[in-house]
């Protein structure tokens, strides 16, 4: 039992001489003591030259740390306040650590003593500071790393505890400050270190409060009373709606092992962390040394974290929600991972992306609907722009019914191509369907319906203008265009009763 390390001479910073190699650094440790419990981290000094750590861009993370023996590393961290997008055409004044949100993701071993530096950069408006929920002292480095903008502090820890951990600015106001992006992830690895796998892939939830509805576009201020009553405007992974999703979204091959670091910086939901279509083979509830086995969803608290790994078997798109599911399809918090490689249909018989379930996320990053807000912005919205941005939109919205040809479904949905019942109708009707629904018999095109739409209130002025700007000129429809104004006005009147138009 000579190999185990006594755990008073390790709490007393007294390394047996045992396992002090000739180099005078530490003998590799053994990852696990005969009672099965993790072996502690070396808690000595430091040994051998400084090293400056490496930070990971999410949704990248650093190497794995291959050291065996307790160093001291230099973590440099810049706070750097700036405007970014939160979503296709909106765009939301971010305070970051590092320039991302999440933040820079930090990766040390157990034993390690961390120097830490807090830089605010000189155009920063807002005094910041960090509390890491890695850190054994008062306020987690808060009152030491308080720092003023163009001003930079240091101070010192040693990582005590392996685990993954949050943290997050803790100044005044502080829930606006975490509202505003800043938190990230620091990885403490034991001295043994992680499994090798094939991807390791860092994934932050954050709950945003803007002014303005979800999707609305243009700059959207903070919200604080919405805040305040935890009603998030936005729900996302990694800060932005399709940060993950499109040509972000995570890969992986098939037969490939994964590691999820996920995060949860609030400031207020708690999340319901699932992968669709994929099982957890492990979780490290609560970012903790003891790992689950075969884990649908996993509760992340705000402030808290996880480590998921899987295998996964069969290609496809797999994707990842809070499924507090009205999050996940109206606030955006969705992201996926993409997994090529050959079909094994003894497991799945196949079937790419489900865009029934995905709706317009299954296709790409909605760019017409980007570039169309901008000429609107501008004042040059076309109606070409329009007809673009309503396509993308109409897909997995209305397409869902009334199919991606307009022909809708014999019987049921009624068609939108060639449609006599849309032709003769008043603009205003026209746009009171979307947002207030339909029900009662019509007719269209000679057969008979009476059904119910239901009203697509999640979707804003500009949204409907360019979704049925794009129905008016598609299959042989009258054309026509309908404005972002002109919707605002059929909204903010009370919804007719009755289908047909009188
Ligand atoms: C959940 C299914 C569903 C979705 C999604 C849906 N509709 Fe409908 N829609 C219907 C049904 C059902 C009717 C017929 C209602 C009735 O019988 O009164 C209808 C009727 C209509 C009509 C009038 C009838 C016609 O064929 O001209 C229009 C216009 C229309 N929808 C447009 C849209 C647009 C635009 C969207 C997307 C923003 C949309 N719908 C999304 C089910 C849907
Ligand atoms: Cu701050």
């Amino acid at each position: 039992m000579s190999r185990l390390i006594p755990l008073v001479l390790l709490a007393a910073g007294l390394l047996p001489v045992n396992l002090i190699a000739a180099d005078g650094k530490a003998a590799a440790a053994p990852a696990v003591a005969a009672n099965g419990a993790a072996v502690p981290g070396d808690l000595g000094p430091p040994q051998g030259e400084p090293i400056h750590a490496l930070l990971g861009v999410p949704p990248h993370v650093p190497p794995p740390i291959h050291r065996n023996y307790p160093a001291k590393v230099i973590v440099e961290l810049e706070v750097i306040e700036k405007e970014m997008p939160i979503s296709e055409g909106v765009t939301y004044t971010y305070w970051t650590f590092g320039g991302t949100v999440p933040g820079s993701f930090i990766r040390v071993r157990q034993g390690d003593t961390v120097e830490f530096h807090l830089k605010n950069a000189p155009d920063n408006k807002m005094p910041h500071n960090i509390d890491l929920h890695g850190v054994t002292g008062p306020g987690g480095g808060a009152a030491s790393s308080f720092t003023a903008p163009g001003h930079e502090s240091q101070f010192t820890f040693k990582a005590l505890n392996a685990g993954l951990y949050v943290y997050h600015c803790a100044t005044a106001p502080v829930g606006m400050h975490v509202a505003n992006g800043m938190y990230g992830l620091i990885l403490i690895e034991p001295p043994e270190g992680l499994s090798t796998v094939d991807h390791e892939y860092y994934v932050m939830q954050g709950d945003f409060y803007t002014t303005g509805k979800y999707r609305e576009k243009g700059h959207q201020p903070f919200d604080m009373d919405a805040a305040i009553a935890e009603r998030p405007t936005y729900v996302l992974f990694n800060g932005r709606e399709g940060a993950l999703t499109g040509d972000h979204a995570l890969s992986a091959k098939v037969g490939e092992t994964v590691r999820l670091f996920v995060g949860n910086g609030g400031p207020n939901l708690v999340s319901s962390f699932h992968v669709i279509g994929e099982i957890f083979d492990k979780v490290y509830y609560e970012g903790g040394t003891h790992a689950q086995e075969n884990v649908q969803t996993t509760l992340i608290p705000a402030g808290g974290a996880m480590m998921a790994e899987f295998r996964v078997d069969v290609p496809g798109t797999y994707v990842l929600v809070d499924h507090s599911i009205f999050r996940a399809f109206n606030k955006g918090a969705l992201g996926m991972l993409k997994v090529e490689g050959p079909t094994n249909k003894a497991i799945y018989s196949g079937k790419e992306v489900d865009s029934v379930y995905l709706g317009d996320r299954a296709g790409d990053n909605l760019h017409a609907v980007a570039v169309a807000a901008k000429a609107n912005a501008s004042g040059t919205l076309s109606k070409e722009e329009q007809v673009k941005a309503g396509q993308q939109l109409f897909e997995g919205t209305c397409s869902v019914c009334h199919q991606g040809s307009g022909e809708g479904m014999a019987g049921v949905f009624p068609p939108l191509a060639k449609s006599d019942y849309l032709a003769k109708l008043a603009k205003e009707k026209l746009i009171s369907i979307p947002l207030h629904g339909l029900t009662g018999a019509i007719t269209v095109n000679g057969k008979d319906y009476n059904s119910v739409m239901p009203p697509m209130a999640q979707l804003t002025d500009d949204e409907v203008a360019n979704i049925l700007t794009y129905v008016l000129n598609s299959w042989g429809n009258p054309g026509g265009q309908v404005s972002k104004e002109e919707v605002g006005k059929v909204r903010a009147q009370p919804a007719a009763a009755g289908g047909e138009a009188h």
